[in-house]
């Protein structure tokens, strides 16, 4: 089957809700702590490696870059929270942006909420599981570089926050060697077709 994320281009980043684009179609957000492997996973997702940049250092993708899989169907990569690089100030313009986004949003659809499978439910991840509670968004966790732990270990994890959070599910990727995309994509045709 063709892959329905192949032609995935990047469309523009915004700094300032102000230059955010018009309210329609269908947005998901891709969430996550810096480094995380959001734009790795975007990549994958796309069978792209030069969609979005994967970075070395943690914290450079510093605004939110909007993607678009098909017209009126959009993914945005989020700066990674935790800008230990980048500044106080930064953090405040995302903290402004990502609430007015949130408020008033009514193309967004869904929240993957992308976490290193070692170090799942961090206080950050918890902030914004919250943030989808409060505005009755549906979010999904996303355990990424599977190819790190055990299958043991992964199974494990994925109960666990399957029984602590509310996620509407649950899935593990590797970006390393592509295991999980087919459950990811699933998941993201789900936001599209609801
Ligand atoms: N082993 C392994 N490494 C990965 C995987 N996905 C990403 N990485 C590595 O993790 C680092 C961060 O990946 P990114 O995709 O840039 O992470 P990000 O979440 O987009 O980070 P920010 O843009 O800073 O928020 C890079 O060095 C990647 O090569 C994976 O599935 N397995
Ligand atoms: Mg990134």
């Amino acid at each position: 089957m063709k892959n329905p994320f192949k032609n995935t281009t990047f469309l523009f980043g915004v700094t300032k809700a102000k230059n955010l684009p018009s309210d329609d179609g269908i947005e998901v957000l891709l969430s996550g702590r810096s480094n995380a492997g959001k734009s790795s996973a975007l990549n994958s997702l796309a069978d792209n490696k030069k969609l979005a940049r994967i970075s070395k250092t943690p914290g450079r993708t510093t605004e939110i870059n909007f993607f678009e899989v098909e017209e009126g169907f959009k993914l945005l990569d989020l700066p990674g929270y935790g800008f230990a690089k980048s500044g106080q100030s930064r953090i405040k313009d995302w903290g402004s942006l990502l609430g007015k986004y949130f408020k008033s949003r009514e193309a967004l659809k869904g929240v993957l909420i992308f976490m290193d499978i070692r170090h799942s439910l961090k206080p950050i991840d918890l902030e914004m599981i919250k943030l989808c509670e409060s505005f009755d968004i549906d979010y999904v966790a996303v355990l990424t570089k599977s190819d790190k732990v055990s299958k043991n270990i992964e199974v494990k994890a994925i109960q666990q926050v399957s029984k602590v959070t509310n996620a509407i599910e649950v899935v593990s990727i590797s970006s390393l060697n592509k295991r999980g995309f087919g459950n990811l994509r699933k998941v993201l045709l789900g936001f599209k077709n609801e």
